[in-house]
């Protein structure tokens, strides 16, 4: 059956072909070559990891989420973007990363109102939480393996589902709002809002200060409204089963460009309700980092990095989520971020239960 299609099509293309006179059907071509309405990339991540101790977590896995020292392909991407015509871009990406099937990760439809005197985009679909600076920022370009200890604990760092609007009013200001489903993601069910209710979230994202020898960048948001996702922490390890959020997340970063430095650091608050479980014990959440990347100047495209991040999900439960993560290591850019080596090694402290959990971890990055 397939065959004979394939045949078909096939006929159909020849007949096309030889129908269309010389000069249209190189004008075809050439408008073809030039089009955006379908750009493929994508990336590969290659990791090795050594924890300390075997053992590790109760989920048997490196504080990097790896199920276990050594390689793995932490991940493998395809992207497939374009613009469809004026005003309109899309957006999908599948992964196939290490301990998880094919999934669709981002699938999303911008809208650019171009007639709108202040510039606005409406974001449709799956895609990246906006409320974090460190979430936002793209894989590609981290500067260690994973982000800071607080981001990945406190702030959403999956997808979501629903709409969002950016609007920039003045140069170096971008104001967001989204209005999510609050269930997170996952590839086990479908993505649809199954309480019936919603999360918020309100950004802002500025520069407050911009000349050549200093940026100065600051992100603040905040979140409000149902999260049902069960691998958030509140849902996952104190048994929450949907909670109401009031996440402050303030993020910044400087950059000294004469110096090669960047820092950046950011402060984090909860407040969360149990709406499902009243006997769940859930305390405020708190959580911080620092982190500065230095382009060493001798050594052309290496740059040395350092992080201190701390967290505390819940403040009425002493147990090994109060944690402080202390790293260092390096990027060297082989060919800009296109092929690029990251590595780090984690103090890991628990400040209670603790875990001999330390980490060295190194991985390749090939965009495509
Ligand atoms: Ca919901
Ligand atoms: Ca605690
Ligand atoms: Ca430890």
């Amino acid at each position: 059956m397939l065959r004979y299609l394939a045949l078909f099509l096939g006929l159909l293309l020849f007949m096309a072909q030889a129908f269309v006179p010389k000069a249209v059907a190189e004008t075809l071509v050439k408008s073809r070559s030039n089009t955006k309405l379908l750009q493929v990339d994508g990336r590969i991540l290659f990791r090795f990891s050594q924890s300390q101790n075997e053992m590790l977590d109760k989920y048997h896995q490196t504080i990097y989420g790896d199920p276990n020292s050594g390689f793995v392909l932490r991940k493998v991407r395809v992207k497939f973007h374009g613009q469809l015509n004026d005003g309109i871009k899309y957006f999908i990406h599948i992964r196939a990363d290490r301990k998880s099937a094919v999934e669709l990760w981002d699938a999303y439809i911008t809208y650019t109102l171009k007639q709108s005197p202040i510039p606005t985009e409406i974001e449709l679909g799956m895609y990246k939480n906006p409320i974090s600076m460190s979430y936002v920022k793209k894989g590609v370009k981290l500067w260690f393996p994973e982000r800071p200890l607080a981001v990945n604990t406190l702030a959403p760092v999956w997808r979501d589902t629903g709409i969002t609007v950016k609007v920039k009013p003045i140069k170096n200001v971008t104001f967001i709002a989204s209005l999510l489903n609050g269930e997170g993601w996952t590839n086990k069910e479908k993505i649809y809002n199954k309480d019936g209710k919603y999360l918020y979230v309100f950004v802002v994202d500025a520069k407050p200060y911009v000349s050549d020898a200093i940026s100065w960048r600051i992100r603040a948001g905040y979140e409000c409204g149902h999260d049902t996702y069960s691998n958030l922490i509140y849902n996952k390890v104190y048994s929450a089963g949907g909670v109401k959020r009031s996440l402050i997340d303030v993020e910044t970063q400087v950059v000294l460009k004469q110096y090669g430095t960047v820092f950046e650091g950011g402060y984090l608050y909860d407040s969360p309700d149990a709406v499902n479980n009243a006997t769940a014990n859930l305390g405020k959440a708190k959580g911080w980092y620092i982190q500065a990347d230095y382009a060493v100047p001798v050594i052309k495209n290496l740059h040395l990095v350092a992080r201190y991040s701390w967290v505390d999900p819940n403040d009425k439960a002493d147990d090994e989520y109060d944690a402080d993560y202390t790293s260092i290591g390096g990027y060297y850019l082989i060919n800009g971020w296109q092929a690029a080596i990251r590595a780090d090694y984690v103090f890991a402290n628990e400040r209670h239960n603790s875990i001999d959990n330390n980490l060295f971890c190194a991985e390749f990055q090939l965009l495509f």
